[in-house]
């Protein structure tokens, strides 16, 4: 069984996760909290405070994660402040700020954060799209405004394949990669420390 834990409040995010890490052989558990955030324009920032809280909360080895939607036209707006303004003025209002507007381009960054206690270590996924004329899709969050590079359908269109394009899918390659190595090294460290003779 896993120790490894994914700390958020949304269930959404943790199946993408689960999925997206079991193509490398890491299982994760989902513990459902809402973590304090800390107010900040540093997306970075945000998620190595709420890293430090969640292994708090836990004491095993955990990861969390913190995105934003950095939208080119509207200076970077919402940035760091995605999650307060999906929740308020929601895909209308972003739609409504973007009418007429032909720049439609937009960021979505994803910070992911792993802790053991021991080592603390951060990973950036980013893809630079657009934001559709109209919402489209299912899926939940931006996910029915947002389309990524290469594909002319919203996340909300692209179903599981979303897991292998989004700017979450490639903060969690670079986490997958690093974390195989790391647990490879700690075995074999495991073993060698047992095998020291004794004197
Ligand atoms: P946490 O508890 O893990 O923080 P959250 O839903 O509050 O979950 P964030 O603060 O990281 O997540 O996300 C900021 C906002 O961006 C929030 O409204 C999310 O719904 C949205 N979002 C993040 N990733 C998304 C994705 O892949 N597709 C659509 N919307 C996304």
């Amino acid at each position: 069984m896993s120790d490894l834990y994914f700390l958020s409040s949304n269930i959404d995010k943790y199946e993408e996760i689960r999925v997206a890490l079991k193509r490398h052989d890491i299982l994760v558990r989902f513990r459902k909290r809402r973590l304090q955030e800390l107010q900040s324009d540093s997306l970075n920032y945000i998620a190595l405070e709420k890293c430090k809280i969640a292994f708090k909360v836990i004491s095993k080895p955990v990861i969390v994660e913190d995105d934003g939607l950095f939208i080119h036209v509207l200076k970077g707006f919402p940035g760091p402040y995605s999650s307060y303004i999906f929740k308020t003025i929601g895909n209308t209002g972003i739609l409504k700020l973007l009418s007429g507007s032909n720049d439609r381009s937009a960021l979505f960054t994803s910070v992911l954060v792993y802790t053991d206690g021991e080592i603390t270590k951060r990973f950036v996924g980013k893809v630079i799209g657009t934001i559709s004329l109209k919402a489209n899709g299912k899926g939940w969050g931006y996910d029915p405004i947002f389309v990524p590079p290469g594909q002319n359908k919203t996340f909300g269109l692209l179903g599981e394949k979303k897991t292998l394009v989004s700017h979450r899918a490639h903060a969690l390659t670079s986490f997958a990669m690093w974390y195989n190595r790391y647990k490879s090294r700690k075995q074999l460290l495991k073993l060698v420390r047992r095998q020291k003779p004794r004197i």
